[in-house]
């Protein structure tokens, strides 16, 4: 199985060195693609110099500034759509997903369209260091999410992900809204809609390595209404089920 992971960054120099290592030395067939948004570090001349000494496993896609996550997942995913390969992972740059998980995940991608790298499935963790505040919120806002949506997940705001390459080229992507984290809640809805299998595969997860911590309470309560409007948004794919696939167009085409 050919695996493209795709990787956004912005100032993560330090985490992507190791990082792009740390892949390249797993027992699976891996490419990875990087998308930049220039970062100021130079994180995007970090993946060149990896680009030039792994040719064809390694890409890099320059943005000229700060898009945001979502348009940097989505051009991504178009590119990887091109690429031939069977599955894309989605993780960040910054350690908090540990690259050896991979494997785990592409083992269980063999029974399942989507594996999510889970902290609260049995034997998955958060970082022992997170303040009270912060297990706690996320812990609820897992709860809260996948209590409104319906989803029979236990991590919804995952950013470690497994695709099946058709699967995920047969979403419609174009029609996904949201930034930041709510971004993989309304992904994984939608895959939730489309009935695609969904399983997951406990991950540790560990604070970032360098750099500081964007995680605020402001975030955590626009999150909460930003998944009602989810839930609004996709209620004729909900409706339709398996069925609702046969209705789009695939994703690239
Ligand atoms: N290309 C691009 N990448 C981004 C952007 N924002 C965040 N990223 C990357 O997306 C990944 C996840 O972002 P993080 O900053 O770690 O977000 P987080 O994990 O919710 O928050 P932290 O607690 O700060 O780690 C990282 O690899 C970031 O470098 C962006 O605007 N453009
Ligand atoms: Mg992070």
């Amino acid at each position: 199985m050919r695996i493209q992971v795709i990787i956004p960054t912005y100032n993560e120099a330090e985490n992507l060195r190791q990082l792009v290592s740390v892949l390249f030395s797993l027992p699976l067939d891996l490419s990875v693609l990087v998308v930049d948004d220039n970062s100021p570090d130079g994180t995007g001349q970090v993946a060149d110099s990896f680009s030039a000494s792994y040719p064809g496993r390694m890409a890099v896609i320059h943005r000229p500034r700060k898009l945001g996550l979502r348009s940097a997942y989505m051009v991504g995913f178009q590119a990887s759509f091109k690429n031939g390969i069977d599955a894309i992972a989605q993780m960040d740059a910054d350690f908090s997903h540990d690259p050896q998980a991979l494997v785990a995940m592409a083992q269980r991608l063999a029974e399942c369209d989507l594996a999510l790298g889970s902290r609260y499935t049995d034997g998955g963790r958060v970082d022992e260091a997170w303040p009270a505040w912060r297990k706690a919120l996320s812990a609820f806002g897992n709860f809260y999410a996948r209590s409104i949506l319906g989803l029979d997940l236990h991590d919804v705001t995952t950013g470690f992900r497994l695709w099946r390459r058709e699967a995920l080229q047969g979403m419609p992507l174009e029609r996904v809204r949201s930034n930041g984290y709510i971004l993989l809640v309304e992904m994984a809805y939608l895959a939730d809609c489309l009935e695609y299998r969904l399983a997951e595969t406990p991950i540790y997860f560990a604070d970032r390595k360098w750099g500081k911590s964007k995680m605020s309470l402001r975030i955590q309560v626009e999150a909460a209404f930003r998944v009602w409007q989810v839930r609004w948004a996709y209620r004729d794919l909900r409706r339709l089920g398996k069925a609702g696939r046969l209705a789009l167009p695939p994703a690239g085409s």
